[in-house]
């Protein structure tokens, strides 16, 4: 698969009556994916400044703050969430707060608020207020007994980590309110997500990010996983674009709530060289992490994505917007 660095849409177009009310929980900082700070410009750039909420329980930085809409919430108190909810007619809510892998096993118990309890706040309010909630999961809700190479959506999933363990919880959850109360949830599983522009965040795969930064601020890097460990990685602007696409793609047309989405796999080593062809002097030297390595030895290396690929086919297909143009 082709990775792309320009996010080019199904061009489905909302109108200033029928756009939705986005509400995007969690993580400024170290408590949070990557993908956090550009999901907001993204979101606010195709759904309208003032469509698209960003809320936190830290204070944003000056450039967040004054880019839209900026609201104190805090998943783990459900009151509060709920006014946010209703005051602000939200309907679409992408839950993004969450405790990555790495900084989970050093925080079990707030893993397990914040990823656990936190989500049954974010689903008993969107399955009240009839919202569509996109929660993401992650290549970390497979184990060591899942097959690796490659992984496929229906699978054994017996992860190791309180990430992984929430993780899993959140898809069987979340299905379980589609099945029961009719909720509109919809799930893709991430890999690592590559981002030049923001900070690691707790994750195992976040060398992959970390590399970039030191390599351009001091010539030199130290990985803490082994040279060939392979892991599935995605570039941000193709995560941004799939998620989008996974939300507004027709409920119909979905013939699951949870997908793998995959971009491409490497190993530290296969990264390091790329970087050095565009900055030969990079040092790189490995010390290993045993915590991370374990978790990283535990995943998936190569992702089977067909289900999603056929799904996402058939959505462009079935809209006639689309069928006319081509
Ligand atoms: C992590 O490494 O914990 C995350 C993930 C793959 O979900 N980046």
């Amino acid at each position: 698969r082709q990775v792309t660095s320009d996010a080019s849409f199904h061009s489905v177009s909302f109108s200033e009556t029928d756009h939705p009310k986005v509400l995007i929980t969690g993580g400024l900082v170290e408590l949070h994916h990557p993908v956090f700070k550009c999901n907001i410009l993204f979101h606010r750039k195709r759904f309208g400044n003032n469509n698209v909420i960003l809320s936190d329980i830290r204070k944003p930085p000056s450039h967040i703050f004054h880019s839209g809409p900026f609201i104190y919430s805090d998943i783990l108190d459900y009151k509060n969430l709920r006014e946010i909810v209703v005051n602000n007619r939200i309907t679409w809510l992408v839950h993004y707060s969450a405790l990555l892998s790495a900084v989970g096993e050093s925080n079990v118990a707030l893993a397990r608020d914040v990823n656990i309890t936190g989500l049954h706040n974010v689903l008993d309010i969107a399955a009240e207020h009839g919202l569509r909630l996109f929660v993401p999961s992650t290549i970390g809700a497979f184990g060591p007994t899942s097959p690796r190479n490659p992984t496929p959506d229906l699978c054994v999933q017996r992860p190791r980590t309180i990430y992984g363990v929430s993780k899993v919880h959140a898809e069987l959850m979340g299905e379980y309110y589609h099945h029961r109360y009719g909720l509109d949830f919809r799930c893709l599983r991430y890999p690592g997500i590559i981002s030049a522009d923001s900070q690691p965040g707790g994750g195992t795969t976040d060398y992959a990010v970390a590399i970039f930064h030191d390599a351009v601020k001091t010539g030199k890097f130290e990985c803490n996983l082994k040279p060939d460990t392979r892991l599935p990685m995605m570039y941000i602007d193709d995560c941004l674009r799939a998620t989008v696409e996974m939300m507004e793609a027709p409920a119909d047309t979905l013939s699951m709530r949870t997908y793998n989405i995959n971009a491409m796999s490497f190993s530290p080593e296969e990264l390091a060289q790329e970087v050095q062809k565009q900055l030969p002097d990079l040092e790189v030297t490995y010390d290993i992490d045993q915590v991370r390595q374990a978790i990283a030895d535990s995943w998936p290396m190569n992702f089977d994505d067909s289900n999603l690929v056929q799904t996402m086919l058939n959505y462009i297909g079935s809209d006639s917007r689309i069928a006319k143009a081509n």
